[in-house]
């Protein structure tokens, strides 16, 4: 199964991990570049020398392509810049804003530039600001979240612009990707599905957590702070909708959800922490490491789409 993404980043399979905060580590890119997929260290809110530490493991630990996400939110934004260039880190993606004023630093740099978005407009204003491709990210995706659902979303996206697109939210199997090239995608980005590789260092509270869950699992939470976040309903969730509720200021939202991620991803604090997550958390049934996923997620698919094919879909649902 090969696309033009493929061809861009130089990947076997059209399958791309999210760039998660304290997730995306160098184990789990590594993981995934290794299984033919593309691998993204997640910069979060992580501090530069974190970050050239995960990138120096990372090409211990693979030699094929790999990225590394850029929250925009972070207070380190221009630093963690500096190290990419520094390191000549080959791919980056961005999340949580608007990239536009450093794609041209990017591109000078001979760096390959993905961002995130979750609107038509900001695709537009992206392409021609340089980037290469877009991920158009739906609302079912875990953690920070737009306002459109990816099936609605990517189709239109992709009608709005002439770079390959990848779709991301709602996807975790084999079946959501048949569907995201059917919307036109030319790959998919799988965040949550991720989270339960072997590969990856999410405390086994977490991963259990989301072996749990069911489709209706999630929130979201924080939309009157202008960052809404989905992420499976918990005693956290429930305390920050109640003082939502109540109007609290933004600075008091902003301190309840301070240092959560950390608490729930890597403590294994479940009920007090943040447990970000897509709404396909329902469909994992299994830890397993991330090359298998991958080779499932492109097998199924590429059977899916065989069986699409047949001049008469009715013979095999009889
Ligand atoms: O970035 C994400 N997902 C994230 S980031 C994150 S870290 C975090 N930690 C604590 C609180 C909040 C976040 C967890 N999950 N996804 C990519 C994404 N980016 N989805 C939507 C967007 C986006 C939003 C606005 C992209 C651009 C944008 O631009 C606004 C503008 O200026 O037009």
């Amino acid at each position: 199964m090969r696309t033009a993404i493929c061809d861009l980043f130089g990947i076997e399979y059209p399958v791309i991990q999210g760039g998660m905060a304290w997730l995306g580590t160098a184990e789990l890119a590594s993981a995934v570049s290794n299984g033919g997929g593309l691998g993204i260290i997640g910069a979060g809110n992580a501090p530069t020398s974190w970050v050239r530490d995960q990138i120096r493991a990372t090409r211990e630990r693979t030699n094929r392509p790999f990225a590394l996400n850029i929250m925009l939110m972070s207070p380190f934004v221009e630093e963690i810049i500096q190290v990419v260039l520094e390191e000549g880190v080959p791919i980056v993606t961005t999340g949580g804003g608007n990239p536009g004023v450093y794609i041209s630093t990017f591109k000078q740099a001979g760096i390959k530039v993905m961002p995130v978005v979750s609107s038509v407009a900001l695709a537009q204003r992206l392409q021609r600001a340089g980037a290469d491709a877009l991920v158009a990210e739906g609302l079912e995706s875990g953690g920070h979240v737009g306002e459109t659902a990816t099936m609605a979303l990517v189709p239109q996206v992709v009608d709005s612009v002439t770079i390959p697109v990848v779709a991301a939210g709602g996807i975790g199997d084999g079946r959501g990707l048949a569907a995201a090239l059917a919307l036109g995608a030319q790959g998919v980005q799988l965040g949550t599905r991720f989270v339960c590789a072997d590969e990856c260092v999410a405390h086994a509270n977490f991963k259990q957590k989301l072996l749990q869950a069911r489709d209706r699992a999630t929130v979201i939470t924080g939309y009157s702070t202008g960052h809404p976040v989905r992420c499976i309903e918990n005693r956290l969730a429930r305390q920050f909708q109640a003082l939502e509720k109540s109007g609290a200021s933004v600075e008091e939202l902003e301190l309840l959800g301070q240092g959560k991620l950390e608490l729930a991803t890597l403590e294994g604090d479940i009920e007090n922490g943040s447990v970000m997550a897509g709404q396909i958390c329902g469909l994992i049934k299994e830890v397993k490491p991330a090359a298998v996923i991958i080779k499932e997620i492109v097998d199924e698919a590429e059977a899916i789409i065989a069986r699409l094919s047949d001049s008469y879909l009715g013979v095999r649902h009889g």
